[in-house]
């Protein structure tokens, strides 16, 4: 099989495409790392080998864009230009992260960037971003668009179905963009949904422009999501795009998991060959200006900057404890 030629990225996208998947790769590997040290005390799932969607999503969209993700968030949140600092700020607890060291890895948010949040339930934020899709258009926001991140879980969910009707009925300027990563925790694709049913083709029968593609594969994924987004933003209406990728570690946490049983060690090496970061690397030195060395320095650069955040987010302190009764109801939002 032919591979998409890197040309259906335009170059000046390259380096910017390499430091996203660098980024998004040695912030969650420090966070797996640190984890252990028992002083991250939240629930924190990785996207290590799904870096490939976010890195593309980095490079075609706009700050004025807006984007809601789910629990799986760090990645949407980075790619969409988050603070790192907030971000690690929160999930260490403390008074300078994105949701004030209240909520933790998966309430992901900054305003400033147009990434308006992550909630922890399937398929909550759906109908949030079917609604910033509503408001962009009530507002007449010319060729913005309202991204809405979702797992091949979430498409079992009823707010997902509700809400793609409504952006279809609404000619809405919303593009879900579903990382099908195979698995919903311990269960397989197989035994949620039927075998023949592709997701891509279940939401062009709901109405949604839609399309799937390899979420591995950069060139490949820049080619399948490009073109519709492109279409959302002249107005065409919602659209769907469905790409296949994988997670490396456990659905929660930071460690491997695969003895468990619920998938085998031959389905994951065979996607760990598979990985989005390498893969980039390797056709950037292939068929790109790059070398090596290129490559080695830019991770260098990327690591730094993840050591000093890392730094600067653990020396925050606490939220005070009187903290804790401020911003619960919508009177004391200010409190
Ligand atoms: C409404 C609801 N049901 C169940 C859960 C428990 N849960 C958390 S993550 C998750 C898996 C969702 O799978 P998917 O949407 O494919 O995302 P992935 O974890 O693969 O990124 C489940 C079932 C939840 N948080 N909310
Ligand atoms: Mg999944």
């Amino acid at each position: 099989m032919t591979q998409p030629a890197l040309s259906l990225i335009p170059s000046d996208n390259h380096a910017g495409l390499l430091r996203m998947l660098y980024l998004i790769r040695e912030v969650e590997e420090e966070i797996a790392r640190r984890y252990p040290e028992g002083k991250m005390r939240c629930p924190t799932h990785l996207s290590i080998g799904q870096e490939g969607v976010p890195a593309v999503m980095s490079v075609l969209l706009n700050q004025q864009d807006l984007a809601v993700s789910t629990h799986r968030s760090h990645a949407h949140y980075l790619a969409k230009g988050g603070d790192l600092t907030a971000m690690l700020a929160e999930i260490y607890g403390r008074v300078g992260g994105c949701s004030g060291g209240r909520g933790g890895s998966m309430h992901l948010i900054d305003e400033r960037v147009g990434f308006k949040g992550s909630t922890a339930i399937v398929g909550n934020t759906i109908p949030i971003g079917v609604g910033l899709g509503l408001a962009l258009k009530m507002q007449q926001a010319e060729s913005q668009v309202a991204v809405v991140y979702l797992g091949d879980g979430a498409i079992e969910e009823g707010a997902f179905y509700e809400a793609a009707n409504f952006a279809v009925v609404q000619k809405l300027p919303v593009l879900f963009v579903c990382e099908n990563n195979l698995y919903s925790v311990y269960s397989s694709l197989q035994v949620r949904q039927p075998q023949d049913r592709k997701i891509a083709e279940l939401a062009a029968a709901l109405g949604l422009k839609s399309a799937a593609g390899d979420g591995n594969d950069l060139p490949g994924c820049y080619a399948t999501i490009a073109p519709l987004l492109a279409q959302v933003r002249a107005g065409q209406g919602p659209a769907l795009v469905e790409l296949a990728t994988y997670r490396w570690r456990e659905h929660c946490g930071p460690h491997y998991d695969n003895d468990l049983g619920y998938r085998s060690e031959n389905e994951f090496l065979q996607w760990r060959a598979r990985d989005p970061l390498s893969l980039f690397e390797q056709r950037l030195q292939q068929e790109g200006q790059w070398r090596m060395e290129d490559c080695l320095k830019l991770r260098v650069e990327v690591q730094l900057q993840v050591q000093q955040a890392f730094a600067d987010a653990e020396s925050q302190p606490y939220p005070a404890s009187t903290e804790a009764y401020t911003q619960v109801y919508r009177e004391n939002l200010n409190g």
